[in-house]
């Protein structure tokens, strides 16, 4: 067995040797390595941009960059200006579905589900695209936190916050609870930043 594949590697090698002198006059072939590409920006990607969230009177409660990544979207909050806030301070957070902070919010619709998904991060069927986790003010009102949200784009792919009626950033005055339908529980509309608006 060992000598028979030997013998199979010695006439491999040197069927090898004689295709490569045949084709010494041949342009040499590509190594499996991509030559060098400009770094041109992968799908989907683009600037980071700089939301600023404002409450229903119109007075800022801070701001949340957003950097698109290859495989989603980077969010980083710093929020200021909630006051003491109640109870445990946790605050839903989420994507909603329309370009729009008016009134008391009404006006950007529901959450961002372009998927037909459910709402809630425990539900079997969810979550919606523009789901995120609670966040927790502290004590004087600020809060500092990121998160990561895998599921959508600026541009293109299934869940692009960049799509015909714009999309905005909303905070709730209550904890979201991941599960009920359609917006989690999480109560009034306390402040809204839009980062694409409506057409
Ligand atoms: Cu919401």
């Amino acid at each position: 067995m060992r000598r028979l594949l030997a013998t199979a590697c010695l006439t491999a090698a040197i069927a090898a040797a004689s295709a490569a002198r045949s084709q010494e006059a041949s342009p040499p072939v590509p190594a499996d390595k991509p030559a060098a590409a400009p770094s041109a920006p992968a799908a989907g990607m683009g600037e980071a941009v700089t939301v600023e969230m404002k409450a229903q009177d119109g007075s800022s409660r801070g701001t949340v960059k957003i950097t698109p990544t290859p495989n989603g979207l980077l969010l980083e909050a710093n929020l200021s200006g909630f006051g003491k806030g109640t109870g445990d301070r946790i605050h839903g957070f989420h994507f909603h579905q329309t370009g729009k902070c008016e009134g008391n919010f009404e006006s950007a619709g529901g959450h961002y589900n372009p998927t037909n998904k459910e709402h809630g991060y425990l539900s079997a069927n969810g979550p919606h695209a523009g789901d995120m986790p609670n966040f927790v003010l502290a004590d004087d009102g600020t809060a500092r936190f990121a998160v990561f949200n895998p599921m959508v784009r600026m541009t293109g792919g299934e869940a692009p916050l960049n799509d015909t009626d714009g999309t905005v950033i909303m905070i709730h005055g209550m904890a979201d609870d991941y599960k009920s339908a359609p917006a989690g529980m999480a109560g009034e509309r306390v402040a809204c930043g839009v980062v694409f608006k409506a057409s």
